[in-house]
């Protein structure tokens, strides 16, 4: 068949099977295995075959995926980037071999937009004010001291839900962020800065986690310091994966807002509208919630993730 003008062999519209790269983030978190799992399970069921490597959080071994993936002459590339920077040469590379390129979940900073088809994945910003927002309902005008868990440092998800969250209680001077960290998006990471934050601060009314792993550690921690999670200190977080929501039916967590990872069946729609030939949008947000305690009880024996 001609050529479909994608410069890869096969794939490109014709009948053969399409062939993806996907070059993951890691599987640092319980949002990442499930997005992987969203992933692999929409490849499978779309008959795309999916070449997939993990890159253990390094953005050096994403740019090794991405380049093997151009060697391969795979029909199209997807990723999630750990972090916003550092992606326009390789970027650059998978638009000279003709391979259209997708984000998925995590943005970059690029300014060329040329670079990729489209960015599927949550606001972040958003989540952010939705944090905030519970905040300032439940605190209203109590002096408020609030420790921040980070995610990973330069990622798309950390410096947005950091603005966002930041946005909404900028107007109120009884809310005092008094340290703020990264823990990585990991367990472990949340653990061990709540631990220091402990040490350092006596008086904590509020953990804000950047996602629910990072929250799960800080439970460890508040409760190894002989404090009771979600009533001495209360914690808002991110993501509502299943151990979150089951946190917070426990009442150990008091509030997360959705972010979700099913983008598997949405990433291979636009996967094979592209190769047709056909436009998708610039920029493709993901439908998501948020849960209270009570809202997580009645949603837990549903949750696919
Ligand atoms: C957000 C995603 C974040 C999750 C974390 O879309 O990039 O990375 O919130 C995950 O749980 O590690």
């Amino acid at each position: 068949d001609s050529d479909s003008g994608s410069g890869s062999t096969g794939g490109g519209g014709g009948d053969e099977q399409i062939v993806m790269g996907f070059a993951q983030v890691g599987a640092e978190s319980g949002w990442r295995t499930a997005n992987t799992k969203s992933i692999q399970e929409a490849a499978e069921e779309a008959g795309i075959e999916l070449k997939f490597s993990d890159a253990q959080q390094k953005q050096e071994n994403q740019i090794k995926a991405i380049r093997s993936y151009i060697q391969q002459k795979v029909d199209v590339i997807a990723f999630s980037p750990v972090v916003e920077t550092g992606w326009d040469t390789v970027l650059k590379e998978a638009q000279d071999a003709g391979i259209p390129v997708i984000l998925t979940d995590r943005a970059v900073d690029s300014e060329d937009t040329s670079l990729y088809v489209t960015f599927l994945g949550s606001d972040f910003v958003e989540e952010g004010k939705k944090a905030g927002e519970w905040v300032v309902e439940e605190f209203g005008s109590e002096p408020t001291n609030i420790v921040e868990l980070q995610g990973t440092t330069g990622s798309a998800p950390a410096i947005d839900r950091k603005e966002g969250f930041e946005e909404v209680l900028a107007g109120q001077s009884n809310f005092t962020v008094i340290a703020s960290q990264t823990g990585d998006f990991t367990r472990d990471g949340g653990k061990k800065v709540m631990e220091a934050f402990l040490q350092q601060n006596p008086d904590i009314d509020l953990v804000y986690a950047h996602n629910d792993d990072m929250g799960l550690g800080a439970i460890e921690a508040i409760e190894a310091a002989g404090k009771v999670p979600g009533q001495d200190i209360k914690i808002v977080t991110v993501d509502a994966v299943k151990d979150g929501m089951q946190a917070l039916a426990d009442g150990k967590i008091n509030f997360i807002v959705e972010c979700s990872p099913l983008l598997g069946p949405q990433l291979m729609e636009i996967t094979k509208t592209v190769l047709a030939g056909d436009s998708v949008e610039p920029r493709i947000v993901t439908e998501e919630t948020t849960f209270t305690q009570e809202q997580a009880k009645e949603a837990l024996p549903s949750r696919q993730y």
